[in-house]
């Protein structure tokens, strides 16, 4: 059944309505950053840019690096707009937009998706300056209330112990990103859990001149520990994205995995005074790795 116009919207030229892409213009490996100024710092390593879209907080360049066509896109913050990303190029390439139908199933594109963002950390042996690759991520925020996302025992279980932990009235989600892209870019960075925040400031437990609904929330997080045979999980750092990317990763098929810069530490209270360099290295090692 044709996919209605109202859901599968298309703008003029053919381009899907909020990244403004044709199908043609990404590649199979997806670069992606939050801040829109991010995006000509990783494809100005590029040996060759043949495209350069923007609408909205959505920049687009593609790409060559050392031959490999390569895209990049910024998103903004949060992961109401990786709702708004992942539908959007999972369309690009599994949705026929003549038809309106999706691609059978042998025809499904899987497509690499590497966030490269900053992070701040909750452990003090995790400092500033770290690299970190999100073996798990735990989502704070709503957006798998609309999604029938399927979780294995030990992500239901982590996700129940923070609930019980923190007294949440709903029960976050827990979602294990790709083991493969893990390994291959993860290479020497630290590997941890990714707490995602539906906000930077009270959800993070920063106190500007607001108290917090609950006043030992880094705590928390730092503390929370739960032990399974496979060992002990601990929350290692937090950001505002990534389980909104490895669970909707999961229920399209992408492979997707989150790179973090560690550009805060909420134990020791410290902020980079580097934080560009921080990213930029991220970056770097992230095309050489690609
Ligand atoms: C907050 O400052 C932003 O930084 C982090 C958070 O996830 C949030 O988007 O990521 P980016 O540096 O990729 O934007
Ligand atoms: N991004 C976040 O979301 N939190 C931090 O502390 C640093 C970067």
């Amino acid at each position: 059944m044709a996919i209605p116009e109202s859901e599968l919207i298309l703008n003029k030229d053919g381009s899907i309505y909020h990244l403004n892409l044709l199908p043609d213009h990404i590649s199979d490996t997806i670069i992606t950053v939050g801040d829109p100024d991010r995006v000509p710092s990783v494809s100005q390593h590029f040996d060759s840019i043949e495209t350069v879209i923007q609408k909205r907080e959505f920049v687009t360049h593609v790409g060559y690096y050392r031959g490999k066509r390569i895209t990049v896109i910024s998103t903004g913050m949060g992961t109401d707009n990786i709702d708004i990303l992942l539908n959007e190029l999972d369309a690009l390439v599994n949705i026929d937009f003549v038809t309106r139908e999706p691609r059978p199933l042998e025809e499904r594109i899987a497509l690499r998706i590497i966030r490269v963002g900053t992070s701040g950390s909750l452990q003090a042996d995790i400092p500033v300056g770290s690299h970190l690759v999100s073996e798990h991520a735990v989502g704070l925020d709503s957006l798998m209330q609309f999604y029938p996302l399927v979780e294995t025992g030990l992500e239901v279980e982590v996700a129940r112990g923070i609930q019980q932990s923190l007294q949440l009235d709903y029960r976050p989600y827990c979602v294990r990103g790709s083991d493969l892209l893990r390994e291959q870019l993860g290479v020497g960075m630290v590997t941890g859990n990714t707490l995602t925040c539906p906000g930077f400031y009270g959800p993070q437990g920063r106190v500007l001149r607001l108290d917090l609904r609950l006043p030992n929330l880094i705590e928390q997080f730092q503390q929370f520990r739960h032990q399974s045979a496979e060992g002990e999980f601990r929350l290692t750092n937090f950001e505002m994205e990534t389980a909104g990317y490895y669970a909707l990763g999961r229920m399209l098929g992408h492979e997707v995995v989150s790179l973090n810069a560690i550009v805060a530490n909420r134990a020791s209270g410290e902020f980079a005074t580097n934080s560009e360099a921080i990213i930029n290295d991220l970056i770097i090692k992230t095309l050489d790795r690609v």
